[in-house]
């Protein structure tokens, strides 16, 4: 296993509509580099394109107490099938947009499929937290982003101050 660099905004990967997976078994080893990453950033999510792969796959773990089981999830092809009309709002962050958090409104409970890495079809319904990371996991694969929610002028705010964040980064 193998911690992955993450993706910071702005980068075109961040906003690529990405492939379907053909074969789930190939991206075992991806997914466990995907979850260690996470776990260690640390994150409750975390999906392909934001370690540079265009495919359609997302890791998450919404379990937050620490003394609890963890419960770390891989999604292949993930589709939503139902959205609530009730809706609610969780302030998200994001590991490509450090240290900027933002209240967003979402349906509060989603039905999704996927694929699991043994190649079966999954389905379940997500509430709560669960619910929110899982949507905003699956924008990423669609190349959205939760600042893409805000208005224009604070979008531009924040990507800019992005922009300086790499060019600090990469002159240390
Ligand atoms: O996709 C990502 O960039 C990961 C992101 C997922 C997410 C957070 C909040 C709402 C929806 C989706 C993160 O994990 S940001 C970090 C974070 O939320 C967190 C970090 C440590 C403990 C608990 C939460
Ligand atoms: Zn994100």
């Amino acid at each position: 296993m193998a911690l992955r660099d993450i993706l910071i905004h702005p980068d075109p990967r961040l906003k690529t509509v990405t492939e379907p997976v053909s074969d789930p078994a190939e991206l075992r080893a991806l997914a466990e580099d995907m979850l260690e990453t996470m776990y260690h950033a640390p994150g409750i999510g975390l999906a392909a394109p934001q370690v540079g792969v265009l495919k359609r796959m997302l890791v998450m773990d919404c379990i937050k107490d620490e003394d609890a089981d963890p419960k770390p999830m891989v999604l292949i092809n993930p589709e939503i099938k139902w959205s609530s009309e009730e809706k609610n709002v969780y302030e998200e962050g994001c590991l490509s947009i450090p240290e900027i958090y933002n209240d967003i409104e979402r349906p509060a409970e989603v039905e999704v499929t996927w694929t699991s890495l043994d190649g079966q079809d999954q389905s379940a319904r997500f509430d709560g937290l669960w619910a929110t990371c899982v949507q905003h996991e699956m924008d990423h694969l669609d190349g959205k982003l939760f600042i893409d929610y805000l208005k224009p002028l604070k979008r531009q705010m924040i990507t800019r101050k992005m922009q300086k964040l790499k060019r600090e980064k990469a002159r240390a």
